[in-house]
């Protein structure tokens, strides 16, 4: 079997073929790692993973690390999280919609994640699709003066924080009193380089996960202003990939250092069922 890549979007994704995951030699390992940081997004088909298995392959992408939020995490395997809409005797099974806004995975923790897998277990004739962003091509395709008012500049960002309490999302309603206690503010660079590659990411986040509450050293409406046309230019930008899920025993993994990535499972229909399992592996703290 020879391992093969084959870019699918414009400056990121590629999908990799010849490949079972399951019995990698160091050398296709290694290829398959370097594929990762030239590509930022991977798709892998026809994989036939147990979820031990699956954690194993987590492994080759980090240290593996359990989620903050701990409801649905595999009773055996606590550094799978299980995503899934369906329900068994009324319950829900897994985490029913994983972040329907642009973000990157723990941005808002100390350390941030480096790789989340996911690996299709169920998945519907439509819909339940998971949208990814170039953070890299934002940075590089910013306007001048948008880059140069960015640059060098920290903002704070909290789980689940936002103006709005209400929401059912925020932390006051989302998460218990123990997880809301682990998940202080941090700060985060807007502009942040990637520790293996060297390149530069732009590394803010609309979604509510991420808590953006505010740019260092701005008073409010100033900062409001700056994440506003951040935010308006992020969505204008393009540089994104719909990716279709197509069968089971499929491996999407990305790099949350330079790709940001959004779920649609909100919009799927209750009989349209879809699970995944889900890996995420420790980075270090952004800079
Ligand atoms: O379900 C998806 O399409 C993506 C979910 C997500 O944001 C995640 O697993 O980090
Ligand atoms: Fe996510």
């Amino acid at each position: 079997m020879t391992m093969n890549v084959e870019r699918l979007g414009g400056s990121f994704v590629a999908r990799v073929t010849g490949i079972d995951v399951g019995r990698m030699s160091n050398s296709e390992a290694e290829a398959l790692h370097q594929a990762y940081l030239d590509h930022k997004v991977l798709v892998i088909d026809g994989q036939d993973l147990d979820v031990p298995q699956f954690a194993k392959f987590g492994e080759l992408f980090g240290e593996t690390v359990e989620h903050p939020v701990k409801n649905f995490l595999h009773p055996d395997y606590p550094v799978v999280m299980i995503l899934s809409n369906s329900t068994r005797h009324g319950k829900p099974v897994g985490v029913k919609d994983a972040g329907s806004f642009w973000h990157s995975d723990r941005s808002y923790t100390e350390r941030s994640a480096d790789a989340t897998m996911l690996y299709s277990v169920e998945i519907p004739d439509q819909g339940g699709d998971t949208f990814f962003g170039d953070l890299e091509a934002l940075y590089d395709n910013m306007p001048d003066d948008l880059k140069a008012r960015i640059e060098g500049r920290t903002y704070v960002s909290q789980y689940r924080w936002t103006t709005n309490r209400g929401d059912p999302e925020a932390r006051w309603n989302m998460i218990t009193a123990e997880e809301r206690a682990k998940t202080p503010p941090v700060e985060r660079p807007l502009v942040r380089t990637h520790p293996e590659t060297g390149r530069k990411s732009l590394f803010v986040f609309p979604g509510v996960s991420t808590g953006v509450k505010g740019i260092v050293g701005m008073d409010a409406i100033e900062s409001a202003d700056l994440l506003d046309e951040i935010f308006d230019y992020m969505a204008d930008a393009g540089a994104t990939f719909q990716y279709k899920w197509q069968s089971p025993g499929t491996i999407v993994l990305w790099d949350n250092r330079c790709v940001m990535h959004r779920a649609t499972t909100k919009d799927l229909p209750a009989e349209a069922t879809r699970t995944l399992y889900r890996v995420s592996t420790l980075g270090g703290v952004p800079h």
